[in-house]
């Protein structure tokens, strides 16, 4: 039986609810920027989310709305420069405080720290839009938490294709059986999944109302002192706050 040996971790809306008011924000900041007439609401941005990636994001709401537009030559310059100008509103979004960790996360990351597990980051969003989140709210040594960190275009294509977690269990010499994935979304659990790992759920805003049945467990948050997650774990319903102790049950 292979002990659990690390944590890996989906960044926006599992470390943090980062989507509805930090990255919707900042596309939209951009598309000021550039004088386009796109605003991106709530209830569209969370259509727009089940594409992953900004770049391809932005892409798709495109040829939605202008097929011809999108599909000229310089369509993907404009896009990348959208995507820079944005990723700049993010960072300093976050780097302003904007952006707290969902409960629990910061109480399981030290635990699993003092316990010696290793911890990693698999995500899709962009490198800088991490460094941002983890130096905001762990502080400057707060990277130094995670021993590999898997962004954006490390690897050719975004969740739900698994790549992005083979790329970090590789680069961590570890078979998926060793770690748990912490996911929000169903893109995200295929992913991981996809890659053979056991995953939690963590539902957010944007994400509580997606199905996630046969999951190791689907839970609404880890829970924190006087405000217990709840959900089901290993088939039971669950009710409590998810520590290391929990973790180590569900992953034997
Ligand atoms: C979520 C995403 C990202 C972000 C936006 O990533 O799909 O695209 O929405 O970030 P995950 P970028 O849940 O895997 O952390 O604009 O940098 O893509
Ligand atoms: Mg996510």
């Amino acid at each position: 039986m292979s002990v659990l040996q690390a944590l890996i971790f989906d960044v926006d809306g599992t470390l943090a609810e980062t989507e509805r008011d930090g990255h919707r924000i900042a596309f939209n900041q951009a598309f000021a920027d550039a004088g386009l007439d796109w605003q991106w609401d709530v209830p569209t941005y969370g259509r727009l989310l089940a594409i992953t990636g900004g770049k391809e994001r932005m892409l798709a709401y495109w040829q939605e709305i202008d097929p011809q537009a999108a599909a000229r030559p310089e369509a993907a310059a404009l896009i990348a420069e959208l995507h820079r100008r944005k990723t700049a509103h993010y960072v300093r979004l976050v780097a302003e405080g904007g952006i707290a960790l969902r409960p629990g996360v910061r109480r399981v990351l030290e635990q699993a720290r003092g316990a010696g597990l290793r911890l990693a980051i698999a995500t899709t969003t962009t490198p800088d839009n991490v460094e941002a989140l983890i130096h905001a709210t762990l502080g400057a040594g707060g990277m130094d938490w995670f021993e590999i960190v898997g962004a954006g275009d490390a690897v050719p294509r975004k969740k739900p294709d698994p790549g992005i977690y083979t790329w970090v269990l590789d680069r961590m010499g570890l078979r998926p059986e060793q770690a748990l994935a912490f996911e929000d979304s169903t893109n995200g659990l295929r992913a991981a999944q996809g890659a053979g790992l056991r995953t939690v759920v963590t539902t957010g805003a944007y994400t509580h109302r997606e199905n996630f049945d046969g999951v190791l467990a689907w839970l609404d948050g880890l829970g924190d002192v006087g405000a217990p997650a709840t959900g089901r774990a290993c088939g039971q319903a669950w009710t409590g706050v998810v520590g290391l102790a929990e973790l180590r049950q569900w992953a034997a």
